[in-house]
């Protein structure tokens, strides 16, 4: 007879009345009278099993066995009486009366976490001390699977818009984005420094390609203790030539947020349900001058700034006010001031206190900023010196600038808050694998 191959659970539907092989976890045993049942759980999904009293053999192998076991079961596939004829079921319908059971793994010790609740509800530091086995439960699997659709579609997106893939050195000899919030390692005799962002190599990079986007690494030494920030995550960054104004820029973010956004509605359905999460609205997103942003705050929320820039309780209610005022999810604030903005921001035309940059705020939270670059040499210098750096320390990063680099500009996407809002997760770090804060290096 020929080996069973095997398949996996979301399969098992297309089988009834034969005998197949399936591998998976268990994720929870009942014992009923003489019946074992065991829910069967693999990549695809979750299934019934059921050991009859007529195998003792079966019998003895299947007591043995607990949650999180590792198995390689063979049985038949029978229709489930109460939820045969519905399609949509899918291996829910049916039911696996098992032939053998072949434990290929058991977990060494008792489980500190009970990964079989749908609820999951654990303090955070529970949920990421015990990352690995969290990993199994299916809320916590909802969130890296929306967060692979997210991945893939921003380079779907970029892709289809022209924009080339890159990757840019994370070992990096200066502080690109300037301030004290980088990492200082160690190389060779030297010191080096880990990229606090891909800022200067995908400007090199679009001064050759015209178009590149970059899904990598970004380290923040941030002693921050939010619950937006980690010191390691992951940027969707891209930059882009030859635009006429940083209209173009916002343009083209908008265009892949959107098709983001409808790849994870079409793809993520399920993922999306446990959460009770809702894909936002596909409306044009409003462009707010970060000056009208400071007005609105105070009109509609007597909620006073420092009139340069607006705190994350101002992006909250800003946030609440475009979705009552225009529908939408997202707002993009524009024209923020010079001081507040990197050296290498283009000034306004007509208004050089400001720029002609803009964040990206997603419910309330931002997660983009871009904008324009400065792309005369001249100038940049005079921006470098203005900050009282000093142009030598740049010298490679201006050399950018000094055989023909036309105007443009580009964006930096945190992936993790996108699905943070997304989902309604309390923390950030609950939408990264293995999170990395001031406190945290393990898992
Ligand atoms: P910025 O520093 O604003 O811009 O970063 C871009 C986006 O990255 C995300 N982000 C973070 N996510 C998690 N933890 C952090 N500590 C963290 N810091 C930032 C945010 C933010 O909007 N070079 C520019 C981008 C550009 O102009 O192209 C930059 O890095 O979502």
């Amino acid at each position: 007879m020929e080996a069973l191959k095997r398949i996996l659970i979301t399969e098992t539907a297309k089988h009834i009345g034969e005998t197949v092989m399936l591998c998976g976890w268990v994720s929870v045993r009942r014992d009923h009278g003489k019946l074992i049942f065991f829910e069967l759980r693999d990549r695809s999904g979750t299934v019934q099993l059921v050991v009859l009293p007529d195998k003792p053999n079966v019998i003895e192998g299947a007591k043995e066995v607990r949650s999180e076991y590792a198995l390689t079961v063979i049985g038949l596939v029978k229709a489930r009486p109460s939820k045969s004829g519905d399609a949509e079921a899918g291996p829910m319908s049916v039911e696996i009366e098992v032939e053998s059971i072949e434990i290929v793994a058991r977990p060494g010790e008792e489980l500190p976490i009970d990964v079989s609740n749908p609820e999951f509800n654990l303090q955070l530091e529970t949920l990421l001390n015990n990352r690995t086995l969290a990993l199994r439960n299916e809320k916590v699997h909802s969130i890296f699977s929306l967060y692979a659709i997210l991945l893939d579609a921003y380079a779907v997106a970029c892709r289809t818009r022209g924009f080339m893939e890159i990757k840019t050195p994370k070992i990096v000899p200066a502080a690109t984005e300037g301030g004290a919030n980088f990492f200082k390692i160690q190389y060779f005799d030297r010191e080096a420094f880990l990229a606090q962002s891909p800022q200067f190599y995908k400007q090199a990079a679009m001064s050759a390609f015209e178009r590149v986007f970059e899904i990598g690494t970004v380290f923040r030494a941030e002693p921050h203790f939010t619950t937006r920030h980690v010191n390691e995550y992951t940027g969707l960054d891209a930059e882009m030539g030859f635009i006429a104004s940083f209209e173009d820029i916002m343009t083209e973010l908008e265009g892949v947020m959107m098709d983001v956004v409808a790849a994870i509605g079409e793809r993520g359905r399920k993922d999306l349900e446990r959460y009770g999460a809702t894909i936002p609205p596909s409306v044009t997103i409003p462009r707010i001058r970060l000056s009208e942003a400071v007005k609105i705050l105070k009109k509609e929320y007597s909620k006073e700034t420092d009139g340069e820039d607006i705190d994350s309780e101002g992006e909250r209610m800003i946030g609440e006010y475009v979705a009552k005022t225009y529908g939408s999810d997202f707002v993009f604030l524009t024209h923020y001031p010079r001081a507040i903005r990197p050296f290498y921001s283009m000034p306004s035309a007509g208004d050089p206190n400001y720029t002609d940059t803009f964040d990206l705020l997603f419910r309330g939270i931002e997660i983009a900023s871009g904008g324009q670059r400065i792309h005369d040499y001249q100038m940049l210098v005079e921006s470098i010196k203005k900050r009282g750096m000093d142009p030598e320390a740049f010298k490679d990063y201006l050399d950018i600038f000094k055989y023909g680099t036309p105007p443009h500009g580009g964006w930096g996407l945190g992936s993790e808050r996108i699905i943070q809002k997304l989902l309604g997760l309390g923390s950030i770090k609950e939408a990264v694998l293995f999170p990395r804060d001031v406190k945290r290096l393990t898992p």
